[in-house]
C-alpha cells in the first residue's frame, strides 16, 4: 500500500534480510519508510513511491535485519559463581554442587541481600551489552528471589532497565527455579505460597508478562510445575519452562500441554515431547550457552524438532551459573556449531522465533505495520551473524524508529 502521509524517516540503500521469507527474506538494494515507531513501506528502490520524509538517509549497502531478541535470560542477579566453574572443571557436577548447598542458592543469598539499586547498578551494564550487539528485546526472569519481597524486587528492577534502556524488557516469573530452605522440608508449601500469595501479587502489580518454572530432579516435579501453570493460566499469564535439560523429565509434553509459548533447553526431550510441542505451536528456546558451559554431551533433538515443525528460538541464557554469556550473538554461532542449526536458522531463532517464544507478534521480521526494530550492520552477508564469534558488526540499532545503539 502506498502511504501518503509524510514519513518520519526515509532508509535508502541497503539490504534487507526481512526474515519474513525463505533465503533470509532478502531484498537487495531497498528502502524502507518508517512512521509513527512503524515500518509503514519497504521494498526494491527502485519500486519506491513518492515519499515525502523528514529525515533521508543513506546506508551505504548495508544490511539491515529484524533487531535481535535475547528470549531467555537471567541477568538480574547478585554475586559471582566463578568458583563452582573452576570446581565443575576439576570434576564436580552442577547437581552435586546445588544439593551441598551452591548453585542457585548461592546466587539467591547474594541476591537478596542486594538492594534494588545495587541489582540495577550489577544488571544495566549486560543489558547494554546486549544493545551494543544489536538487541532490542530482552527477556528477564526473576527466580534468584525465591520470597515474596525479593522475587518483586528483581520483576521490578526488571521493569526498570526497559524504562532506562530503550530496549523493550519483557518479565517472567520464575519463583519456581528451585526450593529455597525456609521450604526444604515442604516443597508443596512453597509452590502453596507461589499460587496463593506471589502470583495474586505480581498480576496486580503488572509485574510479569510470563510464568516460567524449573522442571528436573534438582527443582520442581511435573505435578508441582501443573500447579504453578494451572494458577498462572487461571490469572490469564502464559507460561513457558525450563524442560528436559539434565534429564527427560516429561518437561517438554508438560509445557505443551499447557499451551506454553516455549519449552526451553530440550537436551533430554523424547520424541512424544517433541510430538506434543509440535501440536501445540510451542517454541524451541535453544540454549547453546548452558550446553558449552555445563560440558554436556547431549543435544537436543533438532533433527526431530526441525522434521515436526517446532519453531526453533536461540537465545544467550545469560545466568552466573550455567551461562555466562551475556551475548545472543555468541548464542547464535554456538547454536551452529554445537547444534547445527544453519546460520539463518539462528538468525530466525534470534527474530522471528524467539518473538514468538514471547508472544510478541508485533516485531521479529522486517514487514509492513511491524515496530521498526531494525539492526544495521556491517556485513557482506547475514549468514555472518553465526559466524563471528566476539566480534562487533552492528553499525546502529534502532528501536521504535530511534537510534538506541550505539
Ligand atoms: N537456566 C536455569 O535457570 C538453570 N539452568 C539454566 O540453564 C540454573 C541457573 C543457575 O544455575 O543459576
Ligand atoms: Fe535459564
Amino acid at each position: 500500500m502506498i502511504p501518503c502521509d509524510a514519513m518520519d524517516l526515509l532508509l535508502t540503500n541497503l539490504s534487507i534480510a526481512t526474515m519474513a521469507g525463505p533465503d533470509y527474506g532478502v531484498v537487495d538494494d531497498a528502502a524502507i519508510a518508517i512512521e509513527g515507531g512503524r515500518i509503514a513501506w519497504l521494498g526494491p528502490l527502485a519500486d519506491l513511491p513518492g515519499i515525502e520524509a523528514t529525515e533521508r538517509r543513506s546506508l551505504g549497502g548495508r544490511w539491515v535485519t529484524p533487531a535481535l531478541i535475547d528470549c531467555h535470560t537471567h541477568l538480574v542477579f547478585a554475586g559471582d559463581r566463578s568458583g563452582e566453574f573452576e570446581r565443575r572443571l576439576r570434576g564436580e557436577s552442577y547437581e552435586d554442587i546445588a544439593r551441598a548447598g551452591g548453585g542457585i542458592m548461592s546466587t539467591v543469598r547474594a541476591t537478596r541481600r542486594a538492594s534494588a539499586d545495587e541489582l540495577y547498578a550489577a544488571a544495566l551494564p549486560r543489558v547494554l551489552a546486549l544493545q551494543a550487539e544489536g538487541t532490542g528485546t530482552i527477556e528477564i526472569k526473576s527466580g534468584y528471589g525465591l520470597d515474596i519481597d525479593s522475587e518483586l524486587k528483581m520483576l521490578s528492577v526488571a521493569r526498570r532497565l526497559g524504562e532506562a534502556s530503550g530496549a523493550t524488557i519483557r518479565t517472567t516469573l520464575l519463583a519456581a527455579h528451585t526450593v529455597p530452605p525456609e521450604f526444604a522440608d515442604d516443597p508443596d508449601g512453597y509452590v502453596d505460597l507461589i499460587c496463593d500469595e506471589l502470583l495474586p501479587e505480581v498480576v496486580a502489580g503488572r509485574l510479569a508478562d510470563a510464568v516460567d518454572a524449573y522442571c528436573e530432579s534438582i527443582a520442581f516435579s511435573t505435578s508441582q510445575v501443573a500447579r504453578v501453570f494451572a494458577r498462572a493460566t487461571e490469572l490469564g499469564l502464559p507460561v513457558k519452562l525450563h524442560a528436559d535439560q539434565l534429564s527427560d523429565s516429561g518437561g517438554a509434553a508438560l509445557a505443551a500441554g499447557f499451551g506454553a509459548l516455549s519449552a526451553d533447553h530440550l537436551e533430554y526431550a523424547s520424541a512424544d515431547g517433541v510430538r506434543s510441542m509440535a501440536r501445540a505451536g510451542a517454541v524451541a528456546v535453544l540454549l547453546p550457552g548452558a550446553f558449552l558451559t555445563l560440558g554436556e554431551k547431549q543435544v537436543p533433538p533438532v533433527d526431530s524438532l526441525r522434521g515436526a515443525g517446532v519453531p526453533m528460538a536461540v537465545a544467550s541464557d545469560c545466568n552466573p551459573g550455567t551461562s555466562p554469556i551475556c551475548s545472543i550473538r555468541n548464542a547464535m554461532m554456538l547454536a551452529a556449531r554445537l547444534f547445527r542449526l544453519t546460520p539463518e536458522e539462528c538468525l530466525a531463532g534470534a527474530t522471528r522465533e524467539a518473538a514468538r517464544a514471547l508472544g510478541l507478534d508485533d516485531r521479529g521480521t522486517v514487514e509492513v505495520g511491524k515496530r521498526a526494530d531494525l539492526a544495521i550492520w556491517e556485513i557482506g552477508h547475514p549468514r555472518e551473524l553465526a559466524y563471528w564469534l566476539g566480534t562487533p558488526q552492528l553499525a546502529e540499532l534502532l528501536t521504535d524508529g530511534h537510534t538506541t545503539a550505539p
